[in-house]
């Protein structure tokens, strides 16, 4: 159970459950939105074109984030396993994942899906505006974000489903808390 995917709407706690799983399981997390956060503070051309979606609440274009992807995920560290988080977030990124995993030779195992409430997340979205100040934090861009994750990423889920991997775990209550379940989920495979 080592090659997975941690999919949720914005602020869900993706990238903080992401990082301390990492951590437990020995393999690399690999966060498109801190990837091209990363980019955009170093200047790159990918952070540039990046920045102009991510600035608006939209998602940066499939062709872009899949390359990214596929080139990250041909780096050695990923034979022993990897740890998705934040994609895939499109319909078309499900396809082009199993494209770069068929050719490597290897499929997604399991994918846990941190199930939450809107107004909770926008609560915690703000609050990160207050510690980080992440540009596409203010009220408006998360609503946006919002809307964008129930149109395009909330149908992945039923992907997933209906391929027997997908495994909910309830998002609200602690970080802990939330570790713990999804600990549990990793457990019982
Ligand atoms: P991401 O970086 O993936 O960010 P996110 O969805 O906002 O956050 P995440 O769910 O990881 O929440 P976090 O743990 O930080 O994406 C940012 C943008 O990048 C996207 O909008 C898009 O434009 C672009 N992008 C990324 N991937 C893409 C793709 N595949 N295709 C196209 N575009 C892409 O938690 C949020 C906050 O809550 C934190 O402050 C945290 O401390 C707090 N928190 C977490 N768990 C908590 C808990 N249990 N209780 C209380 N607070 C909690």
């Amino acid at each position: 159970m080592n090659r997975m995917i941690i999919l949720g709407a914005p602020g869900a706690g993706k990238g903080t459950q992401a990082t301390i799983l990492t951590e437990s399981l020995g393999i690399p997390a690999i966060s498109t939105g801190a990837i091209f956060r990363t980019n955009i503070s170093e200047g790159t051309e990918l952070g540039t074109i990046a920045k102009g979606y991510m600035d608006r609440g939209e998602f940066v274009p499939d062709d872009i984030t899949d390359a990214l992807v596929k080139n990250r995920l041909n780096e050695p560290d990923t034979d022993n396993g990897f740890l998705l988080d934040g994609y895939p977030r499109t319909l078309q990124q499900v396809g082009a994942l199993d494209e770069i995993l068929l050719e490597q030779g290897r499929e997604v195992d399991l994918v846990v899906e941190l199930v939450t409430e809107p107004e909770v997340l926008v609560e915690r979205l703000l609050k990160r505006a207050e510690i980080e100040g992440r540009a596409d934090d203010t009220e408006d861009i998360i609503r946006r974000r919002m809307e964008v994750y129930v149109e395009q990423t909330k149908p992945l889920s039923r992907v997933y489903e209906q391929r027997g991997i997908l495994h909910r775990v309830d998002g609200l209550g602690s970080v802990d808390e939330v570790q713990e379940r999804i600990q549990a989920v990793l457990k019982a495979q």
